[in-house]
């Protein structure tokens, strides 16, 4: 059994609709399970600045699927959004990221392959998936820093 935490983004149309359609067949998925949605937010575009504001949140669920099958189980809901590849980090209907994932144990799952990288290599980075992260997960705490310490460096930089 693995836990994970899951970046979910639109900004193209019914942003708020394609995230609350995405979210009930994922709690449906027979292979996932205890799936909890924080709060949505509005976000300002980060990276590629040219394109409409983010509706943001984070889920977590446990699951017995492994890090690559769950990344397969997300892009099948990102399809089922109508989602097409476009820009690097430009509009998109719904965009699932696996952020963290953790074992039975509760020890961090790290992936670096040509499909996969866990945990995703900007969140910590990025307060759209920090402040829906720290509302699921207050204390967590990456390379010796806690979340409340990384999210007031981002606020003040
Ligand atoms: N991939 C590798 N690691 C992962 C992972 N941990 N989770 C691979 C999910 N996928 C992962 O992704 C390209 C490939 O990344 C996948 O095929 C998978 O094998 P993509 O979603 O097709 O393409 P992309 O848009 O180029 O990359 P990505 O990673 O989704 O973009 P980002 O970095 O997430 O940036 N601003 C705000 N405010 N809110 C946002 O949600 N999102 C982005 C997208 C940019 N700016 C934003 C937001
Ligand atoms: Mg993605």
């Amino acid at each position: 059994m693995y836990t994970y935490y899951i970046s979910v983004g639109s900004n193209i149309g019914d942003k708020q609709g394609h995230i609350n359609l995405a979210f009930q067949s994922f709690q449906k998925h027979d292979a996932v399970s205890k799936v909890i949605s924080s709060s949505l937010i509005e976000t300002d575009p980060w990276g590629y600045t040219e394109q409409d504001i983010f509706v943001n949140s984070m889920w977590f669920c446990e699951s017995i699927l492994d890090p690559h099958q769950m990344l397969c189980l997300l892009q099948s809901l990102e399809k089922g959004a109508g989602r097409k590849r476009h820009i690097h980090w430009g509009p998109r209907t719904l965009d699932l990221d696996i952020i963290l994932a953790f074992d039975e144990g509760g020890t961090m799952i790290s992936v670096c392959d040509e499909s996969l990288t866990i945990p995703h290599p900007y969140f910590w980075e990025r307060t759209f998936v920090l402040e829906p992260l720290h509302e699921l997960l207050p204390t967590f705490t990456y390379k010796g820093v806690t979340i409340d310490d990384r999210l007031a460096q981002l606020n003040l930089s």
